[in-house]
């Protein structure tokens, strides 16, 4: 049996890797030919510990190859991305945009036969399954799916989403539950078949609206809550509360487990899932809407709490300017103890700081060599060296490193509440 996988990026990548690792045949497909050419050499383009290992093994002993266009296969597996379409204003609800999953099903259309399964796995809004099924059919009248021929489909279709956390990607693939939502009842069951070749978790069955959902529902609940400890957060410093100590009495109570305030939301799920359903169901999505509001504001707080901090800084030192008043930013991925800058609120506080300040702004990112392009004079630095020279200091991320005794610096703001 072959197995492709098309979209050879964070998901589709170690999937297509696990299958291999199973000793299946896996056709993996991407339209990026620096991306093939380097999964052809047995290497990887993307960072993710201990899949290079598997890659390369799985390259080498066969049964693992990367193309830019699709070949046949028994069960074909779609990982694309699920962008959203530009914003006409500010403030608009973003719609998505299903063009990679469109393109996908009309490359594979040609290839299928019958008695093929078809899994979409991206992340994506209520419905796109049902519209994936819809285009394939299109492409291919000679052939019959799910949404008109039920159990009897030449073609199964379903949507299993991916849950793996970035950094945990190879563990969690095999660990982790798999919700399975097929079209039919015989697509999930093939989907659970398939699926088993390396998921040690359990295959629970429901249908693709619902796997749709579950998937959406889970980030929005972590986002929905990190929104309510940066709320707080927000609330305790008007009241002159330590909200770090607030949050651990209040979690001390057997039924609450208030997560961590931070600068804002970043990465590329929780921040973004969300708005697939309140895309869908503007009207009804109030809650889901609000967190979404309330943390893509937080990095605007946070700057305007290093403005006071300079005056603040000014006006306990009248020699002095702001362009002697040197600030300095601690972390700048997404989350702690990872290298991954893109959606990082803590990149973006530190890019708009130093557009705005007259003065030295110097960063620390313990694991990063060195500074993404950035059209700005900053400079990174190591943690002793911005302990000494920097006037103000904005923890943005909880890295192990950060994490000392006693802080040398005065003039703080702690993001993460870690000094
Ligand atoms: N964050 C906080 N406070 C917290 C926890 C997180 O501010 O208490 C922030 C982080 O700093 C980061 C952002 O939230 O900026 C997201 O980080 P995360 O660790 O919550 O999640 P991701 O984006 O790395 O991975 C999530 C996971 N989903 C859930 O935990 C429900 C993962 O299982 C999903 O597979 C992944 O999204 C995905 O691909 O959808």
């Amino acid at each position: 049996n072959t197995i492709s996988v098309i979209g050879l990026g964070y998901i589709g990548l170690p999937t297509a890797a696990m299958f291999a690792s199973r000793k299946k045949k896996v056709i993996g497909v991407d339209v990026n030919q620096r991306a093939v050419d380097t999964i052809n050499r047995g290497e990887i383009h993307i960072v993710e510990p201990d899949l290079d290992m598997i890659v390369h093994a799985a390259v080498t002993e066969g049964y693992l190859k990367a193309v830019l266009t699709p070949e046949p296969a028994d069960a074909f597996l779609i990982a694309v991305p699920t962008p959203f379409l530009p914003v006409q204003m500010e403030g608009d609800i973003p719609q998505p945009d299903l063009k990679y999953i469109e393109a996908a099903a009309n490359a594979i259309a040609p290839m299928l036969k019958k008695g093929d399964l078809v899994i979409l796995e991206s992340t994506s809004p209520v419905g796109a399954t049902e519209q994936m099924a819809e285009w394939l059919a299109a492409a291919r009248p000679d052939l019959t799916f799910p949404q008109a021929a039920g159990d009897n489909a030449d073609v199964n279709v379903a949507h299993c989403p991916e849950r793996v956390l970035p950094g945990h990607v190879v563990r969690e693939l095999v660990e982790n539950d798999r919700v399975i939502g097929g079209m039919t009842a015989k697509c999930s069951a093939r989907a659970v078949e398939l699926y088993k070749t390396f998921v040690q978790g359990e295959c629970v069955i429901t249908n693709a609206r619902t796997a749709e959902m579950a998937k959406l529902t889970e980030n929005s609940c972590r986002d929905v809550q990190i929104a309510f400890a940066n709320e707080l957060s927000i609330i305790c410093d008007k009241l002159d509360i330590d909200v770090w100590e607030l949050i651990s009495l209040a979690n001390r109570h057997p039924r609450i487990n208030i997560l961590q305030p931070g600068p804002g939301v970043g990465g590329h799920c929780i921040a973004v899932d969300p708005w697939f359903i309140v895309s869908k169901t503007p009207n009804e999505a109030k809650l889901i809407h609000t967190a979404r509001k309330v943390n893509d504001a937080k990095p605007e707080w946070v700057i305007n709490k290093v403005k006071i901090a300079i005056a603040d800084f000014l006006q306990a030192n009248p020699e002095k300017t702001a362009k002697d008043v040197t600030i300095a930013c601690y972390g700048l991925a997404f989350k702690p103890d990872i290298d991954d800058l893109r959606e990082s609120p803590a990149l973006n506080i530190t890019k708009k700081i130093a557009e705005m300040h007259a003065g030295k702004v110097i960063a620390v990112e313990p694991n990063i060599k060195e500074l993404p392009v950035v059209n700005t004079a900053l400079r990174l630095v190591s943690f002793e060296e911005a302990e000494k020279m920097a006037d103000v200091h904005l923890l943005l991320v909880d890295h192990k490193e950060f994490k000392k005794e006693s802080f040398g610096g005065n003039c703080l703001i702690d993001t993460k509440g870690i000094w």
